[in-house]
């Protein structure tokens, strides 16, 4: 048997299985579109929890369609769980979550394949719906589990197509029958592509991730009074598109005016009706602010409800915001963070500490259980666009780090 220092991932069997994933919802440049509980979802379940099953794990999923694949261990007792999601945003590239479980299964097959059952029982796991990007909040099914939202509220949540997650788990068949939160890790460590510009700007292979900032997300609804384009003179506007933009255009002056690390996006805007010659009535726009501050994210919450009331007064128009997630910054586990690191040290790779500017489930279960992130660099930064790539051998790296990781935390 090969020494358990010498394991290393089968780098061709993760891309083999990345490629295979990637091909559920494929769309044009190499992404993929697989939003949360959408058929390409059902697809992607059933193709990873097939793979699960091969590899010999019990499948369990609970009632908001989380899905746990559990390695016995030696000893019984609470898991040493790695995992992440596999719904993606609409434009979405392959590696985005869909790396963090297919490298917790290579983890498996390799242990598998060596003869080596661990003290703990190991779990690969996916959540329902990380990206919230059809349905709010994000990280809805980590967060159920963890207890941070209820059950019924998650259930009643209406997506951007007016479909309820209620509704869509019974339609693809992804609700199970475990209760939510049954199964409370040992630890848990994720392994996810960076999606920022740190690791490829520095040239470093592996990120340390021992902090990820706060998200604030919120939906403004905007109403005004249609009126004709050329009828009607400035002073009788009440425009909801103009003051629509007006908005974006204050957020991104506030976000530069803060400075540190304050982030804002109006990604979503939808005008009523949306036509060139119609003064818009309404417009529907959402706002995501991010810091590492708690306080600060605060304080750019404060402005821009500031200004909302002074542009709504100015233009007669009313504008109502409905929070649709908020989050505060996260600090994982300092002793799991050092695991992480000396790891990738002993492995020869480099690595730094980093805090993740993108949301993950790791958030979440950091609430109760030690928990901490592995990154790997995204080329030129890009994510959440069908560009989105990794190096195969950063990939292999991060696997590497993955696999021994959870070896020490299981054998402890
Ligand atoms: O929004 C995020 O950071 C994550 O992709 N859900
Ligand atoms: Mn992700
Ligand atoms: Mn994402």
């Amino acid at each position: 048997m090969s020494t358990v220092a010498n394991l290393r991932i089968d780098a061709g069997r993760l891309m083999a299985r990345l490629d295979a994933l990637a091909q559920v919802g494929a769309i044009e440049g190499g992404g993929v579109c697989r939003l949360a509980l959408s058929d390409e979802d059902r697809e992607g379940r059933a193709l990873v929890t097939g793979w699960m099953r091969d590899l010999g794990l019990a499948v369990s999923v609970d009632a908001i369609g989380n899905v746990f694949g559990v390695r016995p261990g030696r000893e019984d007792g609470p898991p040493v769980m790695t995992g992440s999601h596999i719904d993606t945003v609409r434009t979405g590239g392959r590696y985005d979550g869909n790396y963090g479980v297919l490298g917790g299964l290579e983890v498996v097959e390799v242990l598998n394949r060596a003869g080596i059952t661990t003290r703990r029982p190991l779990a690969v796991a996916f959540f329902t719906n990380e990206e919230g990007a059809r349905f709010t909040p994000d990280m809805m099914g980590s967060l159920v589990h963890v207890g941070g939202l209820p059950l019924a509220d998650a259930l009643a949540a209406r997506g951007i197509d007016g479909a309820t997650v209620g509704a869509e788990l019974a339609r693809i068949g992804a609700a199970g029958p475990m209760p939510v939160g049954t199964i409370r890790p040992h630890a848990f460590v994720e392994l996810h592509i960076e999606q920022g510009p740190v690791l490829d700007r520095e040239g470093v292979t592996l990120g340390a991730v021992d902090s990820l900032q706060g998200i604030s997300w919120q939906e403004l609804a905007i109403a005004g009074q249609s009126n004709h384009a050329g009828t009607t003179p400035l002073r009788l506007r009440r425009d909801a598109g103009y003051v629509a933009a007006a908005v974006a255009v204050f957020l991104r002056d506030l976000a530069r005016a803060m400075g540190g690390n304050q982030l804002a996006t109006v990604g979503k805007l939808d005008l009523m009706p949306n036509l060139i010659n119609v003064i818009a009535a309404r417009a529907t726009m959402t706002v995501d602010l991010r810091n590492t501050d708690e306080t600060a994210l605060q304080e750019a919450e404060r402005r821009l409800a500031g200004f909302c009331e002074e542009i709504a007064a100015r233009e007669e128009v009313t504008i109502v915001p409905r929070r649709l997630a908020r989050f505060e910054p996260v600090v994982f586990d300092p002793a799991i963070v050092a695991l992480v690191e000396a790891t990738a040290g002993r492995l020869g790779h480099s690595i730094r500490r980093m805090t993740s500017g993108a949301g993950h489930d790791a958030q979440m279960m950091a609430r109760i259980c030690p928990t901490a992130m592995i990154f790997t660099p995204s080329v030129g930064g890009l994510s959440h666009n069908v560009g989105e790539y990794t190096r195969p051998e950063d990939l292999a790296a991060g696997a590497d780090v993955l696999l021994h990781a959870l070896l020490a935390l299981a054998e402890a």
